[in-house]
């Protein structure tokens, strides 16, 4: 296998090998030299959220990330807090205001917990920059450079869907714990004797949530500003209104590190979950992320013992014939899926295990999916209308119908 591009700053910190991350995340051989927007992997995904002290406490203890680096009051940063978690090679940015006037604060006013940033590591800033500038994407930050003892970073900024950005970063030249500004920190919490420890190794996807009529405009974007390509999974109108109540079209880079799908609502006889999330996000944004795992079983256990909680799949899931006529055989008995209502889904290249948390913060926005994949290259179509008809009895349960 020559998988074009190399690992990014966080997959070799993480002993990520490029075979590895092709079984996690479903790479495909893509020669990048021809990229007009050549994208090397995830760099991090930045939340604002109301309180970064517990939260970066909550995926230190919940979700058994790793507290890597901090700035803050203490560093200088008078304005907001900021904790860097990883696990494998995913790394999170919790940021939470200090300073009343802090924008921190206003974008957790308007939006409440969210993701602010999808930063994508890239390998020459500016000629990326000035490819999405000319293709009409909004640059939010010019190129410029960070530097301190550990090196210089190079930066820049392009807006997305809602208030969401992607900060395009240059970290070849740099060896610190995350940015300048930033000092190493560990966490003083303690793991309970034998808790696991890396729950998931890896970004799989993150999705976006975009208005009525949108999700074309910025499959588009995507394919202008970073020359990503369609995938062939989507949901068209066809399914929509029968049981999902949303539109989806999923856009890639050119060896599927980063995948995007795209959803919008659909009009149907019950107000969308996509319309909901536009309604308490106030307006588009990223509503999941995919966590990779090798051990999807081991993972939801950990997490459900620390209290994360899952979609519910009705034991008629498992129970249909079709079921297992359509998956075959899968690496553990179907009862073990049951048993923690992890979905199941085979397509032409292998299969995939997937679950879905609930909201996790206080609205009902955002939330994360656990994916462990054997050669599918797909979202789990198949599961489709399991998963929104669990999704719909949330909602249900809110009273957002
Ligand atoms: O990312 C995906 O496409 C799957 C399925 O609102 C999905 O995880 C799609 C839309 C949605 C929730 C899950
Ligand atoms: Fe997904």
């Amino acid at each position: 296998m020559t998988l074009e591009q190399t690992l990014t700053d966080a997959e070799r910190l993480a002993d990520l090998d490029l075979g590895t991350l092709q079984q996690l995340v479903g790479l495909v051989e893509h020669d990048a030299a021809a990229d007009p927007f050549p994208v090397v992997g995830w760099d991090a995904v930045v939340w604002a959220v109301g309180n970064a002290t517990q939260t970066a406490h909550f995926f230190t203890s919940a979700f058994g990330m790793r507290l890597v680096a901090y700035s803050g009051p203490e560093t200088g940063n008078r304005d907001h807090h900021s904790f860097v978690l990883e696990s494998g090679a995913v790394r999170f940015v919790v940021n939470g205001g200090v300073a009343p006037g802090s924008a921190v604060i206003a974008h957790h006013a308007r939006h409440g917990d969210g993701v602010t940033d999808i930063a994508l590591e890239v390998v020459d800033v500016d000629r990326c920059v000035a490819h999405a500038r000319a293709q009409g994407a909004v640059v939010l930050e010019e190129p410029h450079d960070l530097t301190d003892e550990h090196g210089t970073v190079r930066r820049a900024a392009v807006a997305t869907y809602g208030e969401t950005r992607h900060t395009l970063v240059d970290r070849s030249g740099y060896t610190g714990p995350y940015l300048p500004g930033y000092v190493e920190r560990t966490s003083s919490y303690a793991r309970r004797d034998g808790a696991p420890k890396r729950l998931f190794q890896a970004l799989d996807h993150v999705v976006g949530n975009v208005e009525l009529g949108q999700m074309d405009q910025w499959v588009d974007f995507y394919r202008r500003v970073m020359g990503f390509t369609n995938m062939a999974e989507f949901i068209g109108d066809d399914i929509a209104t029968d049981y999902s109540a949303l539109m989806s079209k999923v856009v890639a880079n050119g060896n599927h590190r980063v995948k995007f799908p795209l959803n919008e609502p659909a009009v149907a006889a019950r107000k969308s979950q996509i319309d909901e999330y536009l309604e308490f996000y106030g307006g588009p944004g990223a509503q999941h992320l995919a966590l990779a795992t090798n051990d999807i079983l081991r993972t939801v256990d950990a997490l459900r013992t620390e209290g994360i909680e899952f979609l519910a799949t009705p034991d008629s899931y498992y129970e249909d014939p079709e079921l297992r006529q359509r998956i075959g055989e899968v690496r553990v008995p179907i009862e073990e899926l049951q048993r923690r209502g992890i979905l199941v889904d085979r397509d032409e290249d292998g299969y995939l295990l997937q679950i879905f948390t609930k909201p996790v913060g206080d609205r009902p926005t955002v939330f994360f999916e656990l994916i462990e994949r054997h050669g599918s290259l797909g979202f789990g179509k198949g599961n489709f209308k399991a998963l929104f008809e669990a999704i719909e009895r949330e909602q249900e349960k809110r009273g957002n119908f």
